[in-house]
């Protein structure tokens, strides 16, 4: 783990969500590059790429009038599952890329206040079609672990 985070004090009633924020820099966003993202989480999470939801996976969408952010995940992830021991990869649609400052965002919800952990690890890779076909094929042969984009 690179970062710890708290929980907020009283382990029966933990956060419900914590936020992640990184920026990234790309010259040539209008290339003709694929993005594969993959991702580990504990219990659920929320991807957004410059403001645009890009992943979600087990977190529900909010009820009107509920705040978003603090949903819990929908359900739990236990630590052998393989949401949590694995990557999940998802691709990212080239046109939410930006030149210049990219703002990638996710929130990590837990399952409920008595939830003992909350784990996330994001990565992307930017690959030639070639080097895509591989990673998707490789992907679905891992329990049909990639998700196309929204776009696609
Ligand atoms: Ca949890």
């Amino acid at each position: 783990m690179k970062t710890t985070i708290g929980f907020g004090g009283d382990a029966k009633a933990k956060n419900s969500a914590a936020f992640f924020r990184t920026t990234f820099s790309l010259s040539d966003a209008n290339s003709s590059s694929r993005y594969a993202a993959g991702i580990r989480y504990d219990d659920g999470a929320v991807v957004y790429l410059n403001g645009v939801e890009v992943f979600r996976s087990n977190v529900d969408k909010a009820k009107p009038g509920e705040p978003n952010e603090t949903q819990y995940a929908s359900s739990t992830v236990g630590g052998n599952d393989y949401r949590e021991r694995h990557y999940w990869f998802f691709e990212i649609d080239p046109k939410n890329m930006r030149q210049g400052e990219n703002v990638m965002a996710v929130s990590v919800h837990q399952a409920n206040g008595s939830s003992s952990d909350l784990a996330m690890d994001l990565q992307i890779v930017r690959v030639d079609e070639s080097a895509f076909s591989v990673v998707k094929e490789k992907a679905e042969a891992l329990d049909k672990r990639f998700r196309p984009s929204a776009g696609r």
